[in-house]
């Protein structure tokens, strides 16, 4: 069971994070963000990830805090739940379209932290959502699960659109990365033998 359950307690959030990578999808959220959990519904649905996110964060300064702290947990679970990368596919990319918006995700289970965010968002808010707050949340998620992340929106003129498709490209991109590779179950896919 690839799994992991992660707590985070700062003096601005405590977050709780459950996943379990070979799920099915299944998403419990309740990150106080709205929009962020249909976010993060986006990623457990398209990358088959049963996920739970529970979060208490200082919302009444804004979400900033909460949503930083949400990708910075979210990629601890993860990191904490693939272990040494054993028989891992490590690489995974993802198109995904919404009407007239069109994004990319690869990512590299490189054991390395870096992120190029390139998401030319038409608003500045979605409903109540800041859209700096997407960078927030794959940045801290870049950083503890230590992978390398390329995120482009290719086009769109709806910034939900946008959005939208960043994640579930996410979600898609991380269920290519971390599916068991049959072919080579048991090696770390690196030459250094270690990820
Ligand atoms: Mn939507």
């Amino acid at each position: 069971m690839r799994s992991a359950e992660v707590t985070r307690k700062t003096a601005e959030t405590e977050i709780r994070v459950r996943l379990e990578v070979d799920g099915s999808g299944k998403a419990q959220l309740a990150s106080g963000v709205p929009f962020l959990d249909h976010m993060l519904d986006q990623v457990a649905r398209h990358g088959l990830i049963d996920l739970e996110v529970n979060a208490s964060g200082d919302l009444h300064i804004d979400a900033h805090h909460t949503v930083e702290d949400i990708g910075i947990t979210f990629g601890q679970a993860i990191a904490q739940a693939v272990g040494d990368k054993r028989g891992i596919c490590r690489y995974g990319h993802s198109y995904v379209p919404l009407d007239e918006a069109l994004s990319r995700v690869v990512v590299d289970f490189s054991g390395r932290p870096g992120l190029e965010f390139h998401v030319p968002f038409t608003r500045a808010v979605i409903g109540q959502f800041d859209v700096d707050l997407a960078h927030e949340f794959f940045q801290g998620f870049a950083n503890h699960a230590l992978v390398t992340l390329h995120i482009d929106n290719l086009r769109g003129s709806n910034a939900h659109h946008q959005c939208e498709t960043v994640f579930k490209a996410f979600g898609r991109a991380l269920r290519m990365a971390l599916q068991q590779d049959a072919r080579s179950p048991l090696a770390v896919p690196s030459t250094k033998g270690v990820l």
